[in-house]
């Protein structure tokens, strides 16, 4: 009784504003807390995003560079391990993009996992509706990446709308050693990639592990933020998604993500 009366007393729903700030400050702290959707499990996805682009506009209004997006739970297996039946997408900003070939300072994350995915330098801004051919016209170069994921929620345990507001779980990324034209390479659903952790394969995966083709994940982002009145542009950097499950990194932990054409980006964890 007491429960149903004090979720009224909170309205249906919560601030935007107010979940941003709340995350923000557990990402500072580095204190993971409790999802959103344990209090409010009413708490709906277009919500859930204008928290994130409140979290994310924050960090621009500090002297950050907004440099691409990255999608979310585009593969099965991350849908699996997650938790989640829905992919969805973040926004990366310029204080994520990580020296290639350095260590990776762990006092910055709360419990870092990372993963390997491929990403997509745009040459054009995306039209759409997007499909995987109008994506791959528009694509300058793809790349080897490494997302390194770290949640703002206890055990990286949330629901659709808390990951959303949580941009995605973004932490930090790394881009591998070359920038290929798609032309150049052969069809990106056939690209193999192999997941190694001090040297053991763990997981191994292809291209089409995400939504059947890396590029389908990059338009149905560019169709997603259409209904939003917000492009993919010339310039940004998108990461694909994950496509294997992702690892956690430890200290003195060498974690490898070799993409067949794209090279090979070694994680170390400091
Ligand atoms: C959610 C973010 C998902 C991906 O590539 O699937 C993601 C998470 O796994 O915490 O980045
Ligand atoms: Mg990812």
């Amino acid at each position: 009784m007491q429960r149903a009366a004090a979720a009224t007393d909170d309205g249906p729903m919560i601030d935007p504003s107010q979940i941003a700030e709340v995350l923000a400050r557990a990402e500072r702290d580095r204190q993971a807390r409790s999802p959103f959707t344990d209090e409010h499990p009413d708490l709906d996805d277009a919500t859930a995003y204008d928290a994130q682009w409140a979290g994310i506009k924050a960090k621009l209004d500090a002297g950050e560079r907004l440099v691409g997006a990255k999608l979310g739970l585009t593969s099965r297996v991350k849908q699996q391990v997650m938790k989640v039946d829905a992919p969805l997408y973040g926004w990366v900003t310029s204080g994520m993009l990580l020296p290639y070939g350095e260590p990776v300072d762990l006092a910055r994350f709360i419990h870092p996992r990372v993963e390997p995915e491929i990403a997509f330098l745009l040459a054009r801004d995306v039209e759409t509706p997007a499909t995987v051919t109008s994506v791959l016209a528009a694509t300058e170069s793809v790349l080897a990446a490494v997302d390194v994921l770290d949640s703002r929620y206890a055990d990286f345990r949330f629901r659709l709308p808390d990951v959303i507001a949580d941009n995605a779980s973004a932490g930090a990324f790394l881009l591998g050693p070359s920038a290929v034209p798609p032309a150049e390479l052969e069809d990106l659903r056939l690209l193999g990639c192999v997941l190694r952790v001090d040297g053991e394969v763990v997981a191994t995966a292809a291209g089409a592990a995400t939504m059947g083709h890396p590029a389908a994940s990059v338009a149905w982002l560019a169709n997603r933020l259409a209904g939003r009145g917000e492009a993919l542009r010339a310039g940004m950097l998108v990461f694909s998604g994950g496509l294997t499950e992702p690892v956690p990194l430890a200290a003195g932990t060498a974690v490898t993500a070799e993409l067949e054409g794209l090279g090979s980006i070694e994680v170390y964890g400091r």
